[in-house]
């Protein structure tokens, strides 16, 4: 058992999807995390055993090689397959209820802005992490964020912006949803944004990265 989660790790962490899949080249030809968290399944290992301890484990050394830049955004896109194809194997696990997330977390481009880049790193890290994202895409406006909110009351929210021009968004989505819902937790991100902007718009928590996001989230 511990061979297969620490093997499904290892695809996660250097991003081998499956088995047909070339990358990375010193695994041509190997089973990759598609086939391996099906063998895992069929060996009767749970679901819940599998995200915990192969496929956050693997996020995990991912984020933190991104973070410290000694893997780039292609290396972490091959990481993101590798954990979706996985994934796909655990999701009737996750339907059923079998398998507890840690909670829901809400990510947004916000109004204005069409860049998704960085939000769905975010969003890959943090699934990985265990957690149940509900991705509203780019150009979201406030009032779509709080219909969110309100059918998802537990979640916490996740707000990005790449430009100086939607950071002005970015302030109005965070007023409308304090506005509403004071005990909410909104996190922010983006190229543009820092904690001082954080801080000036009443936000809870600034991440630089993916890694970031994830630590603040698992803490809280
Ligand atoms: Co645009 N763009 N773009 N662009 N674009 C930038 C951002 C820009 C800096 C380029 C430049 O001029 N040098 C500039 C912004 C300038 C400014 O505002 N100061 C710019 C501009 C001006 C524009 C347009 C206005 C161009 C035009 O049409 N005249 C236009 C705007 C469209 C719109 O949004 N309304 C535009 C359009 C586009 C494309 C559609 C062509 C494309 C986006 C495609 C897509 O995302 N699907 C695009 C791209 C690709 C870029 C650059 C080249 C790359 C952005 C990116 O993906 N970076 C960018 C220049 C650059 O950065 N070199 C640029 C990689 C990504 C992983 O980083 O998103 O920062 P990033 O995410 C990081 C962190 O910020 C953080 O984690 C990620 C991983 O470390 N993070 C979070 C992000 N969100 C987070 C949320 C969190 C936590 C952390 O918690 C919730």
């Amino acid at each position: 058992m511990e061979e297969l989660l620490s093997r499904i790790a290892h695809c996660v962490e250097f991003g081998k999807v499956d088995k047909a899949a070339p990358y990375p080249p010193d695994m041509k030809g190997l089973d990759g995390a598609n086939e391996l968290t099906r063998q895992a399944l069929d060996a009767g290992i749970k679901a819940d055993t599998i995200l915990k301890q192969a496929l956050v484990e693997g996020m995990d050394r991912v984020g933190k090689k991104f973070s410290e830049k000694k893997i780039f955004i292609p290396q972490m896109l091959m990481s993101a397959k590798a954990m979706n194809a996985a994934i796909e194997h655990l999701k009737p696990y996750f339907q059923s209820g079998e398998v507890q997330r840690k909670g829901k977390f809400i990510i947004a481009t916000v109004q204005g802005d069409l860049h998704d880049i960085g939000k769905n790193l975010v969003k890959m890290s943090i699934e990985g992490a265990g957690w149940e994202v509900i991705d509203l895409g780019v150009d979201v406006k406030p009032e779509k964020i709080l219909a969110t909110i309100e059918e998802n009351p537990t979640a916490r929210i996740g707000l990005s912006a790449l430009l100086t021009t939607t950071m002005q968004n970015m302030k109005n989505a965070v007023e409308a949803i304090k506005a509403r819902y004071p005990a909410s937790t909104v996190l922010v991100g983006g190229a543009p944004v820092n904690e001082a902007f954080c801080k000036e718009i009443g936000a809870d928590f600034y991440a630089p990265d993916p890694q970031g996001a994830v630590a603040f989230l698992n803490a809280i």
